[in-house]
């Protein structure tokens, strides 16, 4: 797609209101049905995988995450479903197709988690495509294109192991300590994978027929809207990084106040000056201030260290660009003012993506034939389609999330939506491998 084009219809996307979709009851054509229980049962189980005090725990490369890819590669081997592990930690099992030189769809999602979180956030989409070709195997009916089923290794870190099998590893600082205290380049040792390898991994552009991923909203347009079922029409792109502020600890009671360097009130106002500089402006661009780790973190001790973080999102790669650089320049002033240096650490960037028209037609057409309501929306949160949208066309299905809650123990989806979710993918499937 041209940029212009993209850019035009992201502009149209971020100000259009909602494109609402309702169930063509005239139209409906005779679909499958999963086994959404099936599907559920394996959910509540797995809520008691790396659940802690705070919530759910899988975070990438931890023994939460492997005892969580455990659970999963159980559920491929009840399917009846061999599994491989690729250089990257991905998890993948194929079922062949009637056409042999076809290129494969691939569906699934992830199951690692955020510190913290839910249960959902990953989970529904890869136990909806193990059930999806569990399905299939079990009706014996076989798709033209061959199925990949891909559980993808440490989403929640930055899309890492899709980035990997789309030949993006160089936008990975591999040398960034991830959430359970490991490294990446450790941590896809941790999981089988193998660093020295990891070009074995990657799926080249035009390899792939196409991609299609369920997931929840994490977001609450569709329970607001009372819509069953969102199309997801493009997927936000994301800048991560970590900034280091140096000042110069000094004792607290002794220092006058014009002769400190206090690096957490220089990030406190770093933080604040990011919020109001992109809120000045309209749009759908968030900049989230997730961390702030002063050291050395005591009571009466003017902190000379904050390890701090940024996480900015919009649907437009020249804005990402424009309010990076423009949150340097902030940096460099509240430096000067306040007698500090500001180091910043680009973590990940993931560029926006598109969804394709005829894949969002495949999962409209599978909703309305299920006699449920659908309608077009972005996606604010970062997913690992939008690494397979460099190399192949993609996709995809969202189910409401309670309260619109993500990222947080209280994540929840419906049992009936999951199923719903599920069905929807088994059709988009069947349409897509029509195309
Ligand atoms: O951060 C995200 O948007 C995703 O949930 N990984
Ligand atoms: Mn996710
Ligand atoms: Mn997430």
């Amino acid at each position: 797609m041209q940029r212009r084009e993209f850019l035009s219809r992201s502009a149209a996307l971020a100000s259009a209101p909602m494109i609402l979709r309702h169930a063509g009851a005239s139209r409906r054509v005779t679909a499958l049905h999963a086994d959404g229980a099936r599907v559920n049962e394996w959910l509540s189980r797995f809520d008691q995988v790396g659940r802690s005090a705070g919530g759910i725990n899988r975070v990438a490369y931890s023994d939460a995450d492997l005892a969580g890819r455990r659970f999963t590669q159980q559920l491929f081997a009840d399917a009846g479903l061999a599994t491989r592990v690729d250089a990257a930690g991905n998890i993948w099992a194929r079922i062949d197709g009637s056409q042999r030189d076809a290129t494969p769809i691939i569906i699934g999602s992830h199951v690692d988690s955020v510190t913290d979180g839910g249960n959902f956030d990953g989970p529904v989409g890869s136990f909806a495509a193990i059930e999806v070709a569990r399905t299939l195997k079990e009706r014996g009916e076989a798709l033209q294109h061959p199925l990949d089923v891909v559980v993808w290794a440490n989403e929640e870190g930055g899309t890492v192991g899709s980035k990997c099998a789309v030949g993006e590893v160089a936008t990975v600082n591999l040398d960034a300590v991830a959430r359970s205290g490991v490294s990446i380049r450790e941590g896809i040792g941790r999981i089988g994978g193998d660093i020295a390898r990891l070009e074995t991994a990657v799926r080249r552009k035009g390899s792939v027929h196409c991609y299609l991923e369920l997931h929840i909203e994490q977001g609450g347009t569709l329970e607001r809207t009372g819509r069953d079922i969102g199309t997801v029409i493009g997927i936000v792109g994301l800048r991560w990084y970590t900034v280091t502020v140096t000042g110069f600890a000094n004792h607290a009671g002794t220092t006058p106040m014009d002769q400190r360097q206090d690096a957490l009130l220089a990030a406190s106002k770093f933080a604040v000056a990011l919020n109001e500089t992109v809120r000045a402006e309209p749009g759908r661009q968030v900049v989230t201030v997730g961390r702030m780790i002063p050291s050395p973190n005591t009571q009466n001790v003017i902190p000379g260290r904050v390890e701090t973080s940024i996480d900015l999102r919009d649907l437009d790669e020249a804005k990402l660009d424009r309010f990076a650089a423009r949150f340097r320049q902030i940096a460099s002033e509240i430096g000067q003012s306040t007698g500090t240096t500001f180091e910043f650490q680009e973590l990940i960037r993931s560029k926006p993506a598109m969804s394709d028209d005829r894949l969002m037609a495949a999962i409209d057409a599978s909703a309305d034939s299920l006699g449920l309501s659908s309608q077009r929306m972005p996606s604010g949160a970062g997913h690992d389609a939008q690494e397979l949208g460099l190399i192949c066309p993609m996709a995809m299905i969202f189910v409401p999330s309670v309260g619109g809650i993500s990222h947080s123990p209280r994540e929840f989806t419906k049992a009936k939506d999951v199923a719903n979710g599920v069905d929807v993918l088994l059709n988009a499937v069947r349409r897509a491998d029509t195309l």
